[in-house]
């Protein structure tokens, strides 16, 4: 399976995260695509290689343009403020607040444009973030070329990020890019399946009117887990969108034998679907040991997930999203990967 990483994404790395009422070392941090390239190697998954330059097209096709201009600005124009710190957003528009009209301050544009505050921009935030989506799009334009699968080992993560707002450390919707540019391609319907602990809200929310993508998300039940306000099992899809959104949230202490049953629920609906391409959010969070999650599956349990997935037997992209055991990121991940050629 090819891989494809760009080491761009070095460019972003805020100094902080906001987490409990501190300030601490962001859990996404860069380190954590080395172990992911440790294990690549260590396993002879040796194929790796940069993406080409980044395609804005389909990014401007799916995202609010002034979002974009924010994204691209938001760094100079902090700085042009006096304000002497990483971007980082205070200010929500709130339950019966204007939730049309960006401000034109860019203290106020940054709670605008986000919907969480644990996720600081920096100066070389844009240009990673486009980075992670250029592999995303490199990824895809490989396998609709005719590979069976590709690993596109973004980060930035994208699965939060919705057409017009960051957040849990999320810019572009990687996944959705993906979706989209198989679409494009001539499937006709495409599935997203997120395994990422945190649901997929960015995912869904881009899709949840459109009956061509379906999206299945297993994740920590929202009402104990980030992102808090969307996930929930009643959110099945509207208009000619209805019935193409999939959520399967569980509680606190879940292990692999009830997450397992979720996803071949979830895989089942996928078949059912009649998917010709599948997206993967490929989180490792739902790890025993992850420091921010609270589901128990061992390192086993993710080579096994990757079998059920091959079973499927679609063209797949993998898209790398969370994951914060440092330590097992690589293992987790690639045990995935490995599980899927294997089935
Ligand atoms: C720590 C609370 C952290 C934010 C969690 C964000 C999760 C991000 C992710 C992604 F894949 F996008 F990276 N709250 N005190 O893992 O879903
Ligand atoms: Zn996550």
């Amino acid at each position: 399976m090819k891989v494809f990483f760009s080491e761009e994404h070095r460019r972003h790395f805020p100094q902080a995260e906001l987490c409990g009422g501190e300030f601490v070392t962001p859990f996404e941090r860069p380190s954590r695509v080395e172990y992911v390239l440790g294990r690549l190697n260590e396993q002879g998954l040796t194929d790796i290689v940069a993406p080409g330059p980044v395609d804005m097209a389909p990014i401007r096709a799916m995202c609010d343009p002034g979002y974009l201009d924010f994204l691209e600005n938001a760094w100079d124009e902090w700085k042009a403020e006096g304000f002497a710190g990483e971007v980082i957003a205070a200010n929500f528009p709130a339950r019966r607040m204007q939730i049309f009209r960006p401000p034109r301050n860019i203290d106020g544009k940054v709670g605008y444009y986000s919907l969480a505050s644990e996720t600081a921009l920096t100066n070389g935030t844009w240009a990673a973030a486009l980075s992670s989506a250029a592999s995303a799009q490199a990824a895809q334009a490989h396998v609709a070329a005719g590979a069976k699968s590709a690993f596109a080992l973004c980060r930035p993560p994208g699965h939060h990020a919705t057409a017009d707002m960051f957040g849990g450390y999320c810019f572009l919707n990687n996944a959705a890019l993906v979706a989209e540019a198989f679409r494009r391609d001539g499937a006709g319907r495409v599935a997203i399946l997120d395994i990422d602990f945190h649901h997929g809200n960015g995912t869904q929310d881009i899709f949840f009117g459109r009956g061509d993508v379906f999206f299945a998300s297993l994740h920590g039940a929202p009402e104990d887990a980030f992102p808090y306000f969307l996930g929930y099992a009643d959110e099945t899809g509207i208009g000619t969108g209805e019935g193409a959104n999939a959520n399967y949230p569980m509680l606190p202490g879940t292990a692999y034998d009830v997450w397992s049953g979720a996803l071949d629920t979830a895989l089942a609906r996928i078949r059912a679907f009649g998917a010709e391409a599948l997206v993967i959010s490929l989180g490792t969070d739902a790890y025993k040991d992850d420091p921010i999650s609270f589901f128990k599956l061992d390192c086993p349990d993710f080579l096994d997930a990757g079998r059920r997935i091959g079973s499927l037997g679609l063209p797949t992209v993998f898209c790398m999203e969370g994951g914060y055991a440092i330590e097992q990121v690589g293992i987790n991940a690639v045990n995935v990967l490995e599980g899927f050629l294997d089935a």
